[in-house]
């Protein structure tokens, strides 16, 4: 086992990992910007280090700067929360080139999985049920317009070098091609640099539900079921439930024997996340995510796991501490992202935090860096915390909520909050019946 780890992250996530190591006996390093001097996670952590100035490119993304801070240290293993250098295949390939290690997938599957043609081939191959489209790229609009007839509009024009909705044109019929084809290229050739696109079938009201996988890395992997992401506001996640409320225990068994088989047999290793769309009973591959999620903590409250323990073991070279069968679900979990936005129009809303209190009790969770006095930095994020309830069945998670956001206070700074009180009073909600596009249209239509 490693006896230091360094985190090349900051804020809530940090956190999560310096609470790992410290229950696990490592001794944990953070990373700063001259911003960030006064963060809880450079607090927190038994040893701190400047890398940088406050912007992201010069701090948390430099890679000279977070290799030298372990040379200093003497840490063994960087552990890269999400976001950042999370899935950089290059920078697993410096960091292993120094000897050290990362805490997370091997660079080949982070580099499979960042291109979407090549994801998509590869769980394709792995028998993991796919969105019908084109087969790899489309070069021309020749080629376009004849995948389009074969598989029936509507269709979406998506970039390989994409995700998470930039680059990606809808286009309801043969008139409208044109238009999306060469639109996503554009944007995909501004945005990443690549203009290559691919031709999915549009599905008009998907759930988002995503499937969470460890692998090992020696060819065994287990799944710890679905997550349901569907609320969403520009490609932003809002609130995460798990057991995801239209799926059965049979629908379950299946796509999580198929994921966890497809990880398995590519040696995956660690913390992995397999996205759906998931349409009148049918779960349809979209994309993979190849680190920790934000949302990891509602998997652990119904499964009773600490999914970054896991993922130190298995980069330390250590066995998963359960199998399949070791795994039920016990209850049900709802996470809402507090984040420093003043509603109607989730602007940023960075400041001073005067007064900070944290819900508590049974089955309430707050991850958070907040602390009163503490002044949030405009540079980053504006996730401030994570409210995560746990309760026996769903409506008991759904009224733990509500009482846990009672308890909350974040004076000195507008939050999200209020949004989730007036969610909570939504039949919708209520029933767990909603698709990916609900939220905008709950929000497109101001209430009462
Ligand atoms: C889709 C889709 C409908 N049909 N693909 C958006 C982000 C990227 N991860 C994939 N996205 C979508 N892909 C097909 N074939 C609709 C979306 C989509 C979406 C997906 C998940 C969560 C929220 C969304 C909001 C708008 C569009």
């Amino acid at each position: 086992m490693f006896s230091k780890i360094l985190i090349a992250n900051r804020g809530e996530i940090a956190l999560r990992v310096v609470r790992a190591c410290r229950e696990m006996g490592i001794a944990s390093v953070a990373v700063h910007s001259t911003a960030d001097a006064d963060a809880m996670h450079v607090r927190m952590a038994d040893e701190a280090i400047c890398i940088g100035p406050a912007p992201s490119s010069e701090s948390y993304l430099s890679v000279p700067g977070i290799i030298s801070a372990c040379e200093i240290t003497g840490a063994e293993a960087i552990h890269p929360g999400y976001g950042f250098l999370s899935e950089n295949a290059a920078f697993v390939q410096v960091v292993e080139d120094h000897g050290l290690t990362f805490i997370g997938p091997r660079a080949e599957h982070i580099r499979i999985m960042g291109d979407k043609i090549t994801a998509k081939e590869t769980m394709k191959a792995l028998g993991v049920p796919c969105v019908p489209g084109s087969d790899g790229g489309v070069p021309d609009l020749e080629t376009a317009r004849r995948v389009a007839e074969e598989i029936g509009y509507p269709v979406i024009v998506k970039a390989t070098a994409g995700g998470g909705g930039r680059g990606m044109k809808l286009a309801r019929d043969a008139a409208a091609l044109e238009h999306a084809f060469g639109g996503a290229r554009r944007e995909a050739k501004a945005a990443f640099g690549n203009d290559e696109v691919y031709i999915e079938k549009y599905l008009g009201k998907p759930r988002h539900i995503e499937i969470q996988v460890f692998g090992d890395g020696k060819g065994h992997a287990v799944h710890l079921g679905e997550r349901d992401c569907s609320l969403q506001r520009r490609h932003q996640k809002v609130l995460e439930e798990a057991p995801g409320p239209s799926i059965t225990p049979e629908q379950r068994a299946e796509i999580g024997r198929t994921c966890a088989e497809a990880v398995a047999k590519i040696g995956y290793a660690g913390a992995g996340t397999i996205e759906f769309l998931y349409e009148d009973g049918e779960f349809y591959f979209i994309e993979m995510n190849t680190r920790l999620q934000v949302e990891h903590p509602v998997t652990e409250a119904i499964f009773n796991v600490d999914l970054v323990r896991e993922q130190i073991r298995v980069a330390a070279g250590e066995p998963l501490s359960f199998s399949q069968d070791d795994l039920r679900i016990n209850g049900h979990a709802i996470e809402v992202r507090i984040n420093a936005e003043k509603l109607p129009n989730f602007s940023p809303c960075p400041g001073m935090v005067n007064t900070f209190h944290a819900p508590g009790g049974l089955g309430v969770r707050m991850d958070s860096a907040l602390y009163a006095g503490y002044r949030i930095p405009p540079y980053y994020d504006s996730l401030v915390a994570k409210l995560i309830v746990h309760g026996r069945d769903r409506p008991e998670a759904l009224s733990r909520l509500r009482r846990a956001l009672g308890e909350l206070i974040i004076d000195g700074i507008d939050t999200t909050t209020p949004l989730f009180v007036d969610l909570l009073e939504q039949e919708e909600i209520q029933r767990g019946d909603y698709t990916i596009h609900w939220l905008e249209t709950y929000l497109a239509n101001p209430q009462r």
